[in-house]
């Protein structure tokens, strides 16, 4: 009992400890499922030492020598190597946090109170030590990611989650932040999510929350809106949202639950108008405004459909189909989920339905661990279970990109990397595949483990390209058979939209007008699939790859492919030359994607209008000192806007691929940009972390530590293959 937090017996409440001892944390990887664990136990602690990679993780010094200084590009990147070596996780991935967004731990923080789940004391000490580090400086607010301005999302949820774990509401950081939380409107001003989550926790009323209904799912398949049609990640939460709104569930009232009551508004709680507030929202977490549709719909909902109209057998036949694609996704995913939204509300509707110690809720309990991270500021969610087989497969490409895999000291290195991506491989459909509208997989790999099992178009095609290029390498076992590489191929023939361009985990089942059905406010580009540079050059560059070694298979299907894929690319470039990016910032990352696609096609600046015009745009954005230095913002506005820190490796190394890839005939300015990232790395070989790399839905942030390894290695890789005299340093 010592070792939980005060949530189980508030009696016990304490103050929680300053923090814990970073010496007794330990990441254990058991086939890329990755879990922390805090050792108590001194002799348990012995036996279970700290590796490297756990050391950098915690910010503990992990006492590295300076390596020789790099006289070119190539020994930059082995001593990088050396470096990120020592974070290779034992079945051969990488691992690293994965944070960004803020509204993923109070899910979890929230999932676990409503279910009565104890909270491990190390674990909500170190959530509270993170939400801490992370608050605004000026205001203590917290906002939609961690470069983001202060919001009601961010603040009202994280505020909940902090007093969940148990710190006390006169804490100075709390009543900082529940003024900032007054300021903005209150929690009445929440966008949609945040209404929600508030209501299971039983302190804000159902009535605020806009409509969810489950209904919805009954909905033949033909009907344009049907939610099979929608971007996977928001049916899979629209799914489990519609269970508990269509139920009104509110967990256990509690001390604490009518603490927060008092503390999130600016009202007297009793007198709160909340139908009146449904549509309340403060214009920092408006980013997309509902639509005259949308606002319509709901109002019918409530007023006409809810009351008068709906049929008792209905309802019930609806939370039947909804709790039956509950428990498909479950099974499909091994109760890991999706996403960390989705599974701790799947976890609280098992909850619902089958009580505490059911099989389904025992399995979320354990697998709800996997989201979890822990590093120096302390505990966080990642975004996703993990980021093991898109990092691991960009590992690999950046030391064939520096034609090291040759060499017999990255062998061991690669070996285990290429034995983690064969055992990641998914070998079987989704077992309630069309019931659930699942996509082909068989052969595919998903962006963390095989049991997420979600496959995804670049996922694939980025493991598979380093699969290839490591087994075509002499001296490397076949572990994958022709077959199974066919098995992906197969698949990733799936992906192309009918524009010609990929998607991210299906084609495009919806358009772009299914936005007006948008609820989430806080998001852009959420409701359906689209069409992404990104996603169709990691489709284009690996049947390239794939046709040189078997020009036979499926041959006339895929040089089609590629063609109507890079047609395009080419159609979607903007007239200033860049592409805008929509998973790393921005028009940097985009770029170098789309020029990769016209150089597997033999476009250069040489013989290419396409490419000519989007070097200029590139080189337009040079920093003096040869760097590169894209902003979050650029995601938001969907133009190119600096971040204020100067130049970043990352965009950096961005750049220098794209300029390459297109044969820039200048080499001077590349010279200078790929002497900025030398002169960034530090005499161990690692380089320090900088601004955030990614992004989703136009306006959530998320971290991609391990790019500034991966992109700066390929980026001096390939420069030193490509200008092998050139002096740098
Ligand atoms: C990711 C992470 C990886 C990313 C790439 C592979 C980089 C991309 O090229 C395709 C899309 C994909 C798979 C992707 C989709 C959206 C995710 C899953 C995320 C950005 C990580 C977190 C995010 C997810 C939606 C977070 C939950 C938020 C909701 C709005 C439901």
């Amino acid at each position: 009992d010592a070792q939980l937090s005060g949530i189980k017996n508030p009696a016990k409440r304490q103050r929680l400890p300053k923090r814990t001892d970073p010496t007794r944390w330990r990441l254990r990887d058991e086939a890329g499922c990755q879990t922390w664990h805090y050792l108590d136990d001194d002799a348990e602690a012995k036996k279970w030492p700290q590796s490297l990679a756990d050391k950098y993780f915690l910010e503990i010094p992990m006492n590295l020598p300076d390596l020789p200084k790099p006289t070119n590009p190539t020994e930059a990147v082995r001593n990088g190597l050396d470096f990120f070596e020592k974070l290779q996780l034992p079945p051969g991935n990488w691992g690293c946090e994965y944070g960004g967004p803020m509204f993923l731990l109070p899910g979890v923080v929230i999932a676990w109170y409503v279910t009565k789940t104890p909270i491990p004391l190390a674990y909500a000490t170190e959530i509270k030590n993170y939400l801490f580090a992370r608050a605004d400086p000026n205001d203590g607010g917290w906002g939609l990611h961690i470069e983001g301005e202060s919001t009601v999302l961010g603040t009202a949820l994280n505020y909940a989650a902090l007093r969940i774990v148990g710190v006390e509401a006169d804490e100075p950081e709390m009543v900082k932040a529940r003024a900032t939380l007054h300021r903005l409107g209150s929690a009445t001003h929440g966008p949609h999510w945040v209404k929600m989550w508030l209501s299971v926790l039983g302190v804000a009323d159902w009535a605020i929350v806009n409509p969810i209904p489950p209904e919805l799912w009954l909905l033949p398949d033909w009907v344009p809106i049907a939610p099979w049609r929608w971007w996977i990640h928001m049916r899979q939460v629209f799914l489990a949202m519609s269970y508990m709104y269509s139920k009104r569930w509110v967990c256990e009232e509690t001390e604490l639950v009518r603490e927060l009551r008092q503390e999130l508004y600016t009202e007297d709680y009793a007198r709160i108008n909340w139908a009146g507030h449904r549509n309340s929202i403060a214009p920092t977490d408006n980013y997309h405004p509902k639509s005259w549709l949308l606002n319509t719909v709901n109002w019918a909902l409530v007023h006409v459909w809810n009351p008068y109209l709906r049929p008792n057998l209905l309802k019930k036949r609806a939370e039947q189909w909804v709790s039956d694609l509950i428990d498909m996704e479950d099974e499909n995913t091994d109760y890991a989920g999706l996403a960390p939204v989705n599974n701790p509300m799947n976890m609280v509707c098992c909850y619902i339905r089958d009580g505490p110690d059911s099989y389904t809720m025992r399995r979320h309990r354990e697998r709800l661990h996997e989201f979890l991270w822990v590093k120096g500021e302390g505990m966080l969610c990642n975004g996703t279970n993990g980021v093991q087989c898109w990092d691991t497969a960009f590992a690999i490409q950046a030391v064939v990109d520096a034609g090291l895999h040759t060499d017999p000291r990255w062998r061991p290195m690669l070996l285990s990397a290429l034995e983690f991506l064969d055992d990641q491989q998914i070998r079987e459909e989704t077992p309630h595949k069309d019931k659930s509208y699942r996509q082909r997989r068989k052969g595919a790999w998903a962006f963390s483990t095989k049991t997420q099992g979600y496959a995804v178009s670049d996922c694939i095609s980025e493991a598979l390209k380093s699969v290839i290029l490591l087994q075509k390498t002499p001296g490397y076992p076949q572990l994958l058979e022709d077959q199974r590489i066919f098995d992906a191929i197969d698949t990733v023939l799936t992906f192309q939209s009918p524009s010609g361009g990929c998607a991210s985990y299906e084609p495009p089942r919806a358009g772009e007008w299914l936005e007006m059905l948008n609820a989430a406010e806080v998001f852009g580009n959420i409701m359906v699939e689209y069409d992404y540079p990104e996603c169709t050059t990691a489709v284009v560059t690996v049947l390239s790859l794939f046709r040189q070694h078997w020009p036979d298979y499926r041959a006339d299907e895929i040089k089609q492919f590629i063609q109507r894929s890079v047609g395009w690319i080419k159609s979607v470039q903007r007239p200033e030359g860049g592409w805008y990016g929509s998973w790393g910032i921005c028009f940097t990352y985009a770029t170098m994607f789309a020029l990769e696609s016209l150089y597997s096609v033999g476009e250069t600046c040489a013989n290419s209008e396409h490419a000519r015009r989007a070097c200029d745009f590139l080189l337009s954005k040079q920093r003096p000192d040869g760097g590169w230095s894209e902003s979050y913002k650029a995601c938001e506005r969907m133009e190119y806007i600096e971040h204020p820190s100067g130049s970043l490796v990352v965009q950096t190394a961005w750049a220098v691929i794209g300029l390459l890839k297109a044969d820039y005939p200048d080499v001077a300015p590349i010279r200078k940009a790929v002497a900025f990232i030398m002169s960034r790395q530090q005499p161990n070989g690692e380089w320090l972390q900088e601004a955030i790399e990614g992004v989703f839905n136009k306006s959530c942030m998320i971290s991609y530590p391990n790019y500034k390894f991966v992109f700066p290695m390929k980026a001096l890789g390939q420069f030193h293959h490509r200008y092998p005299n050139e002096n740098v340093v």
